[in-house]
């Protein structure tokens, strides 16, 4: 009998051992976890309106004006890898109206400029170029339209639908589908040159519209103030609040009643909402200069700037999306270059080193085997530790082996299973005593905590204070910024 129960109660521990914690509140698509993945790219702004040294072509440009002289995509796509952004989405028509793939759909496009004499796709160019460096690709085709005749009108719909379904055919796989929310206002429209205004709670039809995405290309996460899949954080600035949570309920904004692009919620935009409906983490959209077009007298951002960026969005949960703005001559320019690869080097250098990876780990609780603390230093964030379902609080002691200098910490919650941390803190063991060095809230897809200075530590600690249900983490690392 005895050794019966023994059998039972082994099983059963065993089984629980294996039993994954249960989700917690909204969880990511399959096309979320890749997007989650790219962490940081770039958007890229080449038309007319680069020829025209303005921000928002009016629409009106000749179409002879987009003439590169030696416009080289594989010169961006380099430069972008260097910098290592992981995907491109190429502004394929912005708001001058001018397509750069040989459209059916309008005249006003690419075969009617000098570029390729008039048998050019840049486009296609850039697609091949992208693929061809292992990068993944996305368009942004803008819905306001000045140039065309129709904008405004019940035909416009259908025009912008059908260019979208041949972004959606001829391009392959595409992880985004970027949907900006300037709408309406003055334009050429066929030589009208008149403002003309829309609904846009209805002129789009959005639930119609993103059913084609979502039918042609289901990988493709769609972007814009209201998500479906990712939301615009609130800003140009390249960052997201300190806590982010990855949950958002699209809203309308006060005295409106509808929530569309163009018109959101968007004082929660770069925060989240604790427990929203909806997993839609946030996107920190922001130019590597200061325009989104290329002007000669602007200069890119430094290295160092951009890692700032990159701690204040991936670091927050975010991705970072870098604007790219080639010159007239359809490349970019060396500064541009030199100031990707910079910083794409500080953030090579500084987390090729997990200064934990060999250190011991202790967690006040741990689930079974298939959730050991060491899985949060095996560099697989496939991998999780968790807690067993009744333990929504934990320590982890970290011992480094010696004492060693960093000043970013990294932690990763395995997002599959939902945002569960609600609040946590580090401490070091510093001159024979714990010392508190963050407190935060929010850790999601990726939190870098970067701390006020360097410290020389042997050992952490990390405390998880608040969960609402048991916690899962899947990586942990501890490094010193290299430039
Ligand atoms: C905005 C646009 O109005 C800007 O011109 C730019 O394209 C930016 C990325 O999105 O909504």
């Amino acid at each position: 009998m005895r050794v019966l129960s023994i059998l039972i109660l082994f099983i059963s521990t065993n089984i629980f051992a294996q039993t994954a914690p249960k989700p917690y509140g909204a969880v990511p698509s399959k096309r979320q976890l890749a997007w989650h993945n790219v962490e940081v790219y770039g958007l890229i702004h080449f038309t007319p309106t680069t020829f025209e040294n303005k921000e928002w072509g009016f629409g009106d440009a000749d179409p002879k004006t987009f003439n590169p002289t030696d416009f080289n995509a594989e010169q961006i796509i380099g430069a972008a890898k260097a910098g290592g952004l992981k995907g491109i989405i190429l502004v394929a028509k912005h708001h001058d109206g001018f397509a750069l793939w040989p459209t059916k759909t309008t005249e006003y496009n690419i075969t009617k400029s000098p570029f390729r004499n008039g048998k050019g796709d840049l486009v296609k160019e850039v697609e091949q170029a992208v693929r061809k460096n292992g990068l993944k690709f996305g368009i942004y085709c803008s819905p306001w339209d000045r140039n065309n005749p129709l904008y405004g009108t019940d035909k416009y719909l259908a025009i912008y639908q059908a260019q979208l379904k041949e972004l959606y055919s001829n391009y392959g796989e595409l992880f985004m589908s970027w949907h900006d929310g300037a709408n309406g206002g003055d334009g050429y429209y066929g030589g009208a040159r008149e403002k003309r205004s829309i609904d846009n709670t209805t002129y789009y039809d959005w639930n119609n519209t993103w059913g084609i995405t979502r039918k042609m290309q289901p990988m493709a996460n769609i972007f814009s103030d209201i998500g479906l899949d990712v939301r615009w954080v609130g800003s140009e600035d390249g960052t997201a609040a300190e806590t982010s949570w990855a949950t958002f309920t699209p809203l309308p904004p006060e005295g409106k009643n509808v929530a569309v692009p163009g018109q959101a919620n968007y004082p929660q935009s770069p925060m989240g909402i604790r427990n929203g409906k909806f997993w839609m983490p946030a996107e920190c959209d922001v130019p590597l200069r200061k325009g989104w077009f290329y002007h000669e007298n602007e200069k890119p951002r430094s290295p160092e700037e951009l890692f700032d960026l990159y701690l204040q969005s991936v670091g927050h949960g975010a991705a970072l999306d870098l604007g790219l703005a080639p010159d007239t001559r359809g490349q970019l320019h060396s500064d541009d270059v030199a100031a990707l690869k910079g910083f794409g080097d500080i953030v090579k250098h500084t987390f090729a080193n997990n200064l934990a990876k060999n250190g011991k780990i202790k967690a006040s609780n741990s689930r079974g085997k298939n959730f050991s603390i060491n899985t949060i230093l095996d560099g697989d964030k496939e991998t999780y530790w968790a807690t067993a379902d009744k333990i929504h609080t934990a320590n982890l002691e970290i011992d480094l082996g010696a004492a060693k200098t960093f000043d970013i910490i990294s932690l990763q919650e395995y997002i599959p299973l939902g945002q569960r941390i609600e609040e946590f803190n580090v401490e070091v063991f510093e001159n024979n005593a714990w010392k508190k060095v963050y407190s935060g809230e929010s850790i999601g897809a990726k939190r870098l905590i970067m701390l006020d200075k360097p410290i020389t530590a042997q050992k952490l600690r990390l405390n998880i204070s608040k969960s609402p249900v048991c916690i899962t983490l899947s990586e942990f690392g501890v490094y010193k910024k290299t430039l």
